[in-house]
């Protein structure tokens, strides 16, 4: 260190360093602005004599050195001290020595000695020997090397600031830039700037101006966050106070910290999370995913929106058409020929109507009818038949009907109603969905008709051909399900995935969870093909069968309602390791569980369970 007479001597030499009992310089002006850069408590002796003022504009300070520049004693008026010139380069604020030069005797004619550093309880700050006595104008009590964050805005550390000023990237939506270098004259402006500040240059902190912020922070693991700084403090830029209020403003989640390793602070903000647009959204203040670090989440007021409603379920299409095809006829018999007499195909569908049986020809039975998918019994082909003067077999010549299929096919179960609380999948709240209905089971296709039994060609006559059976109907298709009702998001102060976590001295608000959705609603089952008629007869032929119709498919199953949102100040999931103190915690309503959806049977879905509120509640 230089000695203080060295120092008082280059103090002397400047018109405006007023201290010390120098003659003051006789207006050279010039020199005044930068001085020789101030140690940042060099003490200085002596009185000073008033100045007689620079005369004239300076040519400018000269640069600081970041010398040991003594500061100035109590000043004399100091004299017009000339325009202080643009003030060069200004000294280096980071160059004095933080212990500046030992002071020693003021200059001997001095009638007021300041001492080599600070009084006791005073501090030279802005490194300015005009401003304070003996240039010491902060009055702060050091206790600590350290300075943590705390309610009362205590500067542990006199530094400055509550905080520890050396250790911050600083930002200021106003007066940052991006282009800043996070220092308090040059700020960056945005917080995530500040973060990636931070880790190229392992400082510890972002220390963020009293302003509002719409910025979704992506936490890094060791660079904690801190707000409440008032950028515009005319002493101290970037001192903590009350009134400045850091508040950060999100859609979804605000302050997410997917893994923390190391511990990390998010303090003295003020937090806003928004309900994004999205159905079954949630909003989180903070959220932690995981890590072996612990998150110290303290001196804040985070408020999370309402979750989004859960989105309705999809009602079932209908069926169309909404009558399955019905059976094929069968053709009809022929009079004294062979031909036609064929039987109705079976159908084309999912559940098929049996083929008619063909009519027989002369002294032939007509053949009997296919099972349809329903397996009924089928329509018997009819005996051969001869007119009275043909001695024929008589009988009963008609075919038989296809049986049809009675029975419909069974409705799809109703979807269940949703969980009063959803789960934690991925490290995200996954909302209570419902149930989706189940499909309705398909109807069955009717039997074949038999054909017509065949007419005998006797004496007088020639033989015949019998009609045709109809084939059966199809089998309905099942009626579609509901879809399931989404569960509604929920409203998260604190969002506790995974890790550690300290909560205290917060002032938590949740505004409510989201509804859940509505469930869809089931369509019908398509109704059953009706069975077509066998052919007619002909002569001595006889009658096709009819078919049997088909039976419905079952309607399907209604959707569930979701659960409604959860509302929780903090929730945590299995693993997390929480703890929760001095926290004032506001819950607004939870979401309602929405309604199961309808259906044609009149069995709704189920409702989804009303969701939870709660202070501090585990998920999973
Ligand atoms: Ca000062
Ligand atoms: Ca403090
Ligand atoms: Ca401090």
């Amino acid at each position: 260190m230089k000695s203080w007479f060295a120092v008082a001597a280059i103090a002397a030499s400047l018109s405006t360093l007023a201290c010390g009992s120098v003659a003051p310089a006789t207006g050279a002006g010039g020199t005044s602005g930068g001085g020789t850069g101030g140690s940042s408590r060099g003490g200085t002796g002596g009185s000073s004599a008033p100045g007689a003022g620079g005369s004239s504009a300076g040519s400018g300070g000269d640069p600081g050195s970041g010398g040991d520049s003594g500061s100035s004693g109590t000043s004399g008026t100091s004299g017009a001290s000339g325009t202080a010139g643009a003030s060069g380069t200004g000294g280096d604020v980071d160059g004095g020595s933080t212990d500046g030069s030992p002071g020693s005797d003021g200059p001997p004619d001095g009638t007021v000695a300041c001492p080599a550093t600070c009084p006791a309880g005073t501090w030279d700050l802005d490194r300015d020997p005009a401003t304070g006595m003996c240039g010491c104008e902060y009055s702060c009590n050091k206790i600590s090397d350290v300075d943590p964050i705390d309610l009362g805005y205590t500067d542990d550390n006199c530094d400055g600031s509550d905080g520890m000023v050396a250790k911050c990237v600083f930002v200021s939506a106003s007066m940052g830039s991006v282009a800043g270098a996070g220092t308090r004259q040059q700020p960056v402006v945005t917080i995530a700037r500040g973060i990636e500040i931070a880790r190229t240059n392992g400082l510890a902190a972002v220390c963020v101006s009293g302003e509002s912020y719409n910025e979704a922070v992506t936490v890094a693991s060791g660079v904690s966050i801190y707000g409440g700084f008032n950028a515009t403090d005319p002493s101290f830029p970037f001192r903590r106070a009350p009134g400045a209020r850091t508040q950060v403003t999100a859609p979804g989640i605000v302050f997410d910290a997917p893994a923390i390793a190391a511990e990390t602070h998010l303090e003295g903000l003020t937090i806003n999370a928004t309900t994004p647009s999205a159905p079954g959204s949630s909003t989180y203040g903070v959220r932690l995913g995981g890590g072996a670090g612990r998150l110290f989440v303290r001196y804040n007021a985070i408020q999370a929106a309402r979750g989004a409603d859960g989105g309705n379920g999809a009602d079932g299409l209908a069926l169309s058409p909404a009558m399955a095809p019905s059976g094929n006829p069968g053709v009809n018999g022929t009079s004294s020929g062979n031909a036609g007499g064929t039987g109705g195909p079976q159908t084309v569908c999912a559940e098929v109507g049996g083929a008619g049986g063909p009519g027989g020809f002369d002294i032939q039975v007509g053949g009997s009818g296919s099972q349809g998918s329903g397996l009924t019994p089928v329509g018997v082909g009819g005996r051969p038949n001869s007119a009275g003067a043909c001695l024929g077999v008589t009988g009963n010549s008609t075919g038989g009907d296809g049986a049809p299929h009675a029975a419909n096919g069974a409705s799809g179960m109703p979807g269940i109603g949703g969980a009063a609380l959803g789960l934690i999948l991925s490290g995200l709240y996954t909302p209570a969905d419902g149930g989706d209905g189940m499909k309705g089971l398909n109807g069955k296709g009717g039997s074949g008709g038999g054909g017509g039994g065949g007419g005998d060609n006797g004496t007088l006559c020639q033989s015949d051909r019998g009609g045709g059976g109809g084939s059966g109907g199809c089998g309905g298709i099942g009626g579609n399900l509901g879809g399931k009702g989404r569960g509604g998001g929920g409203s998260f102060a604190v969002f506790v995935a995974g890790g550690m976590i300290t909560v205290s001295d917060n002032q938590l608000s949740t505004l409510g969870g989201g509804k859940g959705g509505k469930g869809g609603a089931a369509s019908p089952g398509q109704q059953g093909g009706n069975g077509a008629p066998g052919g007619s007869a002909a002569d001595d032929g006889g009658q096709g069968g009819m078919g049997g119709r088909g039976s419905a498919g079952g309607a399907g199953g209604p959707g569930g309602g979701g659960g409604g949102g959860p509302s929780i100040c903090v929730a945590r999931g299995p693993g997390a390791s929480v703890l929760f103190m001095n926290v004032s915690c506001s819950t607004g309503a939870p979401g309602l569980g929405g309604p199961g959806g309808a259906s044609p049977t009149g069995v709704a879905g189920g409702i989804g369970a009303n969701g939870l509120a709660g202070e501090n509640l585990q998920l999973n």
